[in-house]
């Protein structure tokens, strides 16, 4: 780890900096799987899942028997967690419905607002060694509260064709039907254009690799939208000396077991908790099965001792966090103050796991520095809002005027023309 004492405000950014990929070489092996994939179809996808994956076949499609043995081999205690993280995650986001908003603007101009679902949404959930099913929560359960008609999923398979238990049952316990065994940029690029057997999708959810990330951005050169740009996963961890070094450590390790880029960042307000998170560290990597790949983001991770809370809570912001937790004995400046960060986390009892898996908010979350400007996946992430009007033969006497005179000054006579002739014959229907 790297540590700064008090750094000055013109350090930060060096500090801070996330690590800039190259995509130059993945975009060209992108965008040939693309074009194949485009013209080929399945026959593409075979080619490079056998590739890729190592899997030599076009049986892409789960059936119901490896779904059933999938759900056999997942224990009970297990399912029972998931069904808990499922209800948290459905009560949340159901809670996140909005009422249609009308407004009658003018009398006779009624204008409204509805959402309504994507009606296809892809889901790509990676495999490997750490094979992510409760992202299939994440991202089913409010595609299935916003009432997304089609709900694809793709994930990679190992050689022989199969893919972890509770992936599989974790994806059919949501209610998903099409569960493809496809992964990387094939997956990506069927769903962008469809094959014979994977249906094409409007806007594709999820994690994944750089090869994944780069094949998602892809996707939305071809009309497809995606969940959000993503990079490597991070937690902020801002703490005092009333935070428990065990926790803080025990939080920082979580993520930083998750790939050997993981961004691990520590603003401590205290020197002594700083030493102490950073020795809890140490004993704790011990004993972790991904003690490598948690050890090696650890090694660039940043412990950062600040003496005022205000200009620690201004280069949290600046960093923009995808997850903050708050260990200090003084949450609400940091609470009220955030304004950049993806998922904030707040208290000593309050671990980030938490919203990785089970209280009910969502664990996909804008990294890199898109907290400035980006949300979490949430309920509008499956819906578009679509505006409605009505305007009666009063309504359109009251603002037509304005409208023909608009019209006119942006030299667009047929828009004038629209309002005119509708004014013309109420006018010579006497309906003024
Ligand atoms: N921390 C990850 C999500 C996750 N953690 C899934 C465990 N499983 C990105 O927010
Ligand atoms: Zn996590």
């Amino acid at each position: 780890m790297k540590k700064f004492f008090n750094p000055q405000r013109q350090e930060w950014e060096a500090i801070l900096e996330r690590p800039t990929k190259t995509v130059a070489d993945i975009e060209q092996i992108v965008e040939q799987i693309f074009r194949e994939v485009k013209a080929g179809g399945d026959a593409a996808v075979k080619n490079y899942s056998e590739l890729f994956d190592g899997y030599k076949s076009d049986a892409f499609e789960v059936t119901s028997e490896e779904i059933k043995k999938a759900s056999a081999a997942v224990s009970e205690e297990l399912k029972a967690a998931i069904d808990l993280a499922k209800e948290n995650i459905r009560k949340f986001h159901a809670a996140q419905k909005t009422s249609p908003v009308s407004v009658e603007t003018v009398s006779g101009v009624a204008c409204w607002q509805e959402k309504r679902p994507i009606q296809k949404v892809g889901l790509y959930i990676p495999g490997g060694t750490a094979p992510l099913f409760s992202t299939i929560l994440m991202l089913a359960v409010p595609a299935q509260i916003a009432g997304c008609k089609e709900v694809v999923l793709c994930t990679p398979p190992a050689k022989d064709g199969s893919v972890n238990p509770a992936i599989l049952y974790t994806a059919q316990l949501c209610g998903i039907k099409k569960i493809y065994k496809v992964g990387g940029i094939q997956a990506v690029a069927a769903m962008t254009f469809g094959t014979q057997s994977i249906d094409k999708v409007y806007k594709i959810f999820g994690p994944g690799n750089q090869y994944v990330t780069v094949a998602k951005q892809m996707a939305t050169k071809y009309n497809v939208a995606i969940d959000m740009p993503a990079g490597p996963s991070e937690l902020l961890v801002v703490a005092d000396a009333s935070a428990d070094a065990a926790f803080v450590a025990s939080d920082l390790l979580s993520q930083a077991e998750h790939g050997t880029d993981s961004q691990v960042v520590l603003v401590s307000l205290s020197k002594a908790l700083l030493e102490e998170v950073a020795s809890e560290i140490e004993k704790q990597l011990e004993e972790l099965p991904r003690k490598e790949t948690a050890q090696a983001a650890i090694a660039h991770s940043r412990f950062i001792y600040m003496n005022s809370e205000e200009k620690a809570l201004e280069l949290i912001d600046e960093y923009a966090p995808e997850h903050l937790i708050i260990c200090t004995s003084n949450p609400d400046l940091f609470v009220e103050g955030i304004n950049n960060a993806g998922s904030v986390f707040i208290g000593n009892y309050t671990p980030e796991s938490a919203g990785d898996y089970a209280s009910g908010t969502n664990h996909t979350l804008p990294t890199n520095g898109y907290a400035k400007q980006y949300s979490g996946v949430n309920l509008d992430s499956f819906t578009k809002a679509i505006t409605f009007q009505k305007i009666s033969s009063e309504g359109i006497q009251k603002i037509g005027p304005s409208i023909e005179l608009m019209a006119e000054a942006e030299g667009l006579q047929a828009h004038k023309n629209a309002v005119t002739l509708r004014l013309k014959k109420l006018k010579a229907s006497g309906n003024e």
